[in-house]
């Protein structure tokens, strides 16, 4: 008796040491404790409700953001078991909740958990990380809660009443003294959400955002899974043929595929490991493409589509116009690069390589008008891409003849150490000039921007090259795009983009950042694009140097430091409103400027909005314009 109380202590001890590491460094646990790291949680906890989905026994998840920002997961699965544990005389749900890694122990384990899955936490981690928690579970006749503060018991699992139904809830509140902010972005809640319903094929999901006056709420369910995901993402444009090709293959790592080609002239494939994004790609996107390649050629060998003197078509050529989501199911999935959402797995690759081959060929065997459709695509993105190449190398033999070759426009700095210099993109004659006159030309450049707007979606690339708004960037940034983009080439540092915080500034931000995404990628991959930002306000009285603030938050706190009184507020509509030494001081001085750096994910969100903003429907056009402001709010974070 006396070795089993032993025991117990020193689990328990070994629990609170463990959950008081994770507070005293949750950045290893959840990633970041920005807004990304807070919305993490909701996902490890609603996770757990998509495990037991994938296990079979739910099919219903209900997410509800309460005032004070106080979340509610709620299943109907079997609910966590709530036998005693007859070692540590603890609940199977209170260890689920208290000790790291105590997931899937307890049999039903689907194999692939998806909690854990990106950063290997946890909902312990959650625990040690909120304020509060409540877990309420219901099964075997009764309903049992039991509470914690700050990952510490209070009150262990009791049971409080009978129920014949069965599930899980658990309402907790992040702690404010781990997160830099408790408030959580609905609409990036809701997307999360909505792609978690695509990948669950038949699983509803409901969110409820309850914490203004105006409630919003979104439930989703799809019976068609990734063929359904693929048709949402293809909405707003012009199919090649009706019905997604899907394709899937169970085994040791499940592979499941929709693909649907378009009339438009880029490529969107996501890929998700055990549900997660993989916004950067891996082994699974490599194998996809390769099989992609192989499989076109081959058909289009065997059906003389293309001749034997032809050479083969290339993977871009392929992937025009392609909008695909590839699902894969690893058991011990490995996450790198700079995101941590690129899976590095090897052996992925050539499973899902065969798994496409194979699966891929039978059915354009089967479908011949379905490939005859995307092969003619093929070939004419084939011969544009000759034809791009060869207005190029015009283009390049010209400029190795004319020396000067740099955009008019460009007012270029004196040193060319790329490292120290950097490129202010700005919209607009007027701003452009005052940004030249107020900055240093020692190390900054100014290209004003000016000219159409161009699709880049329904542009192939010769066209974006000669793009009156674009060819100068193109030029200014020296590394050329595409494929033949090469970083070691880029003139500057920095490439920064500097518009107006209005609807106008927003399109053209989200212009340039879906151009870098298609076409520089690697600029933003190596943290080399950057958003200014202007202030908003500037307050001015008699005595005092102006204060300029960022942010209507800003604008009330320093409102509050200085008072109302002898005061006069400029609000700046535009970049144009500033002088020279006024728009250095607030946006270009790199010793007092706010630069905001891009991330992937930022453009990735550009990208996707800028379907929507140059789609044919005016629906979902004057929607985004609405809700737009926050869109630039949002990327600030
Ligand atoms: F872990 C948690 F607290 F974060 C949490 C778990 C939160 C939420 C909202 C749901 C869940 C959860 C867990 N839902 N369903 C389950 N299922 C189980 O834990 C479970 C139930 C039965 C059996 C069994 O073998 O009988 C096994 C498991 C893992």
């Amino acid at each position: 008796m006396e070795k089993f109380e032993h025991e117990y202590k020193a689990e328990q001890i070994q629990v609170l040491e463990g959950l008081e590491a994770v507070r005293k460094r949750p950045g290893m646990y959840i990633g970041s404790t920005s807004v990304r790291g807070l919305h993490h949680m909701v996902y490890e906890i609603v996770d757990n409700s998509v495990d037991e989905a994938l296990a079979g026994y739910c099919n219903e998840i209900k997410i509800v953001i309460e005032p004070g920002n106080i979340v509610t997961v709620e299943d109907n699965g079997r609910g966590i078991p709530v036998d005693i544990h007859p070692k540590t005389k603890i609940s199977a749900a209170e260890t689920v909740y208290t000790v790291l890694h105590a997931g899937g122990k307890f049999g039903g384990d689907s194999g692939y958990k998806v909690s854990g899955g990106l950063h290997g936490v946890g909902s312990s981690v959650v625990n040690a990380l909120s304020q509060w928690t409540e877990v309420t579970i219901q099964r075997d006749g009764g309903i049992f809660e039991m509470k914690f503060e700050k990952g510490k018991t209070k009150q262990s699992l009791t049971r409080i009443g009978d129920s014949d139904k069965t599930g899980t809830k658990v309402r907790f509140l992040a702690d404010n003294t781990i997160f830099e902010t408790l408030e959580y972005d609905y609409e990036t809640l809701e997307n999360r959400f909505r792609e978690m319903a695509f990948l669950t094929k038949g699983l509803k999901i409901s969110i409820e955002d309850k914490r203004e006056e105006n409630i919003k709420k979104a439930e989703f369910c799809y019976e068609g899974g990734l063929i359904s995901f693929v048709e949402f993402l293809n909405k707003n444009k012009e199919k090649l043929h009706p019905s997604p090709i899907y394709i899937e293959k169970g085994g040791e790592v499940p592979v499941e595929i929709a693909i649907q080609y378009t009339s438009a002239y880029t490529e969107n494939i996501y890929t998700f490991v055990n549900n997660i994004n993989t916004i950067e790609g891996g082994t699974h996107l490599e194998g996809f493409k390769r099989a992609l390649t192989k499989v076109f050629n081959d058909y289009a060998r065997n059906h003389n589509i293309i001749k034997e003197k032809d050479p083969n078509l290339q993977g871009e050529d392929i992937r025009e116009g392609i909008t695909a989501v590839v699902s894969v199911k690893v058991k011990e999935p490995q996450f790198e690069g700079q995101t941590k959402t690129k899976l590095g797995n090897s052996e992925v690759t050539g499973i899902v390589q065969a798994m496409v081959n194979e699966s891929l060929t039978n059915f354009l065997e089967e479908n011949p008008n379905v490939a005859k459709a995307i092969l003619e695509k093929c070939i004419s993105a084939s011969r544009a891409r000759e034809a791009a190449r060869k207005a190029r190398e015009l283009v390049r033999r010209k400029s190795a003849l004319e020396s000067s070759t740099l955009p008019g426009k460009l007012a270029d700095c004196s040193s060319k150490v790329p490292e120290e210099c950097e490129v202010y993109i700005v919209e607009g004659d007027s701003a452009g000039g005052s940004a030249k006159q107020g900055r240093d030309r020692r190390f900054q450049a100014i290209l004003p921007l000016w000219g159409k707007m161009l699709n880049v979606e329904k542009s192939r690339a010769d066209k974006i090259y000669n793009n009156d708004k674009l060819n100068p960037v193109i030029i200014a940034v020296g590394a050329g795009i595409g494929s033949e983009f090469d970083i070691t080439k880029i003139r500057y540092g920095k490439v920064i983009i500097m518009a107006d915080a209005d609807v106008d500034g927003a399109h053209i931000r989200t212009l340039l950042l879906t151009f870098f995404f298609r076409y520089m990628r690697p600029l933003i991959e190596n943290g080399n694009v950057y958003l200014a930002q202007p202030p908003l306000y500037k307050i001015s009285k008699r005595g005092i140097e102006d204060v300029y603030c960022y942010t209507d938050e800003e604008m009330e706190e320093k409102l509050k430091e200085i008072g109302r009184e002898g005061i006069t507020i400029q609000r700046y509509k535009g970049l144009g409103e500033m002088n020279p030494e006024q728009l250095w001081e607030t946006t270009m001085d790199p010793e007092r400027r706010i630069l905001i750096k891009v991330k992937l994910e930022d453009a990735i969100k550009a990208d996707q909005i800028f379907t929507i903003l140059m789609g044919d429907e005016i629906g979902p056009r004057r929607q985004f314009i609405e809700e737009n402001a926050k869109y630039v709010k949002n990327l600030d974070i």
